[in-house]
């Protein structure tokens, strides 16, 4: 393994607890990840840079620095990409999933907020994250309260641009999202120096569009029985692909979804055919968060679908590639962009058609809404769908969790009777 000591030196991380995250994420990895079998060759790729997470990528980025290209860190799906793309610059997702951040965020940030935003403060003003400490700027976003607050304190130590997503879907609000990506745009321009142009746009739409392709034909393959892919893996490949090229991140997820084809053909599982289907609904799984699927898939079931950002919401729906001005691109991507059915919308009912229509063609018995504590947005939600579930009489489970592992067993015991149920 490289040693990347004098990188992380370089990028002002705090070395001591860093090693602390370091020494535990192996272990936690193997217990849930190499323990599993007959698993696709295609995820060492995975399992490879999952071993080096905080190495390999990171210098990667820092190379595209030394040439002049930009690293922007983002938290939401809404940002569009391709305009840092385009303008030769680099995507990063900053989303924390672990609780080895969350103390630290909770120094600037009241207790009673979203693990995932306490995580991922945390890793920055604790220095224990190259993803953060590399970015050479943050991009956020007006979602949910609790992210929209929490740049302002993010803002005042480290260069952040918030874009104001809205929070219906008329048409003046796509309108709004079309003028908010061409100010964002403006600001990559100035960013990186480089000129966004319909040519260098027209090829990261292209880029972009390929890379949500190919995690579409990954998860396709899951709606097989016997299913050749743990939803574990499939989680493993989404998280990834937040931070990894996209260019290699299609490549790797192609290559992976044609010996699932190849499975599929074979009648190879990862579970024997007729093994209880989940699919799992609800607020973001930021890596290393596996803490749900690990328990589902020691409890009899598999994983089938994720209907989240960290799932289908980040590649269903392409832009348009038939605009030929930067204008046209805008509104094409606005309406691309805004079909994400957030639970940030309101109303949201697209969501609830969503999960009701991948419960059918994933083929699922029961749906999980895994809610992350203190997430009001998800959490208000969850009657509805429940209740839209019932009506096609699908099973569902609400589960409410964060980061910690103190309440493993409590859900190990509620997703065991609901798998027996099914
Ligand atoms: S498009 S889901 S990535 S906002 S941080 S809303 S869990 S309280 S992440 Fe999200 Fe964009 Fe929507 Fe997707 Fe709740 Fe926590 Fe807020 Fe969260």
């Amino acid at each position: 393994m490289t040693d990347y000591q004098a990188m992380w030196e370089d990028l002002g991380m705090d070395l001591e607890t860093h090693d602390q995250l370091c020494a535990v994420l192996p272990m936690a990895f193997g217990d849930t990840y190499l323990t599993q079998e007959n698993r696709p060759e295609g995820m060492a790729f995975y399992d490879f840079v999952v071993s080096e997470i905080h190495g390999v990528r990171p210098a990667e980025l820092i190379e595209l620095q030394k040439q002049g290209g930009k690293v922007f860190g983002t938290f939401c799906v809404f940002v569009p990409d391709e305009v840092v793309v385009a303008c030769g610059g680099a995507v990063t997702g900053l989303c924390g999933g672990s609780q080895f951040w969350v103390p630290e965020g909770e120094k600037v940030l009241p207790s009673g907020i979203c693990p995932l935003i306490k995580a991922s403060l945390g890793a920055h003003f604790g220095k224990t994250c190259p993803y953060f400490s590399v970015a050479d700027l943050y991009v956020g976003e007006t979602t949910c309260d609790g992210k929209k607050k929490a740049y302002e304190i993010l803002g005042a130590d480290k260069k952040t641009y918030v874009m104001d997503v809205p929070q219906m879907k008329r048409a003046k609000d796509i309108a709004a999202w079309k003028d908010e990506i061409a100010l964002f745009a403006d600001e990559v321009e100035a960013e990186t120096g480089k000129e966004l142009t319909a040519e260098n746009l027209a090829a990261a739409i292209r880029t972009i569009n390929e890379k949500r392709r190919a995690l579409a034909r990954v998860f396709a393959a899951r709606a097989a029985d016997p299913v050749p892919i743990s939803g574990k893996d499939a989680l493993l490949m989404m998280q990834i692909a937040f931070f990894d090229d996209p260019v290699r991140c299609a490549e790797t997820a192609n290559k992976l979804a044609d010996e699932l084809e190849e499975r599929i053909e074979r009648g190879e599982g990862v579970v024997p055919a007729g093994t209880k289907r989940i699919l799992i609904t609800g607020t973001p799984l930021a890596i290393p968060n596996w803490k749900l699927h690990h328990l589902i898939e020691t409890s009899g079931a598999v994983v089938v679908c994720e209907e989240m950002c960290t799932g289908t919401r980040y590649f269903e729906n392409e832009v348009d590639e038939g605009a030929d001005t930067l204008d046209g691109m805008f509104q094409a991507l606005s309406e691309r962009y805004m079909k994400n059915n957030c639970a940030c919308f309101t109303p949201n009912p697209g969501r609830i058609e969503d999960v009701v229509r991948m419960a059918k063609e994933y083929r699922v018995d029961g749906v999980i809404d895994a809610n992350l504590k203190f997430c009001t947005l998800y959490d208000v939600e969850k009657g509805s769908l429940a209740d839209a579930l019932a009506e096609e009489g699908v099973p569902c489970l609400g589960l409410e969790t964060d980061y910690a592992d103190n309440d493993a067993e409590q859900l190990r015991t509620r997703i065991g009777a609901f798998v027996e149920m099914l």
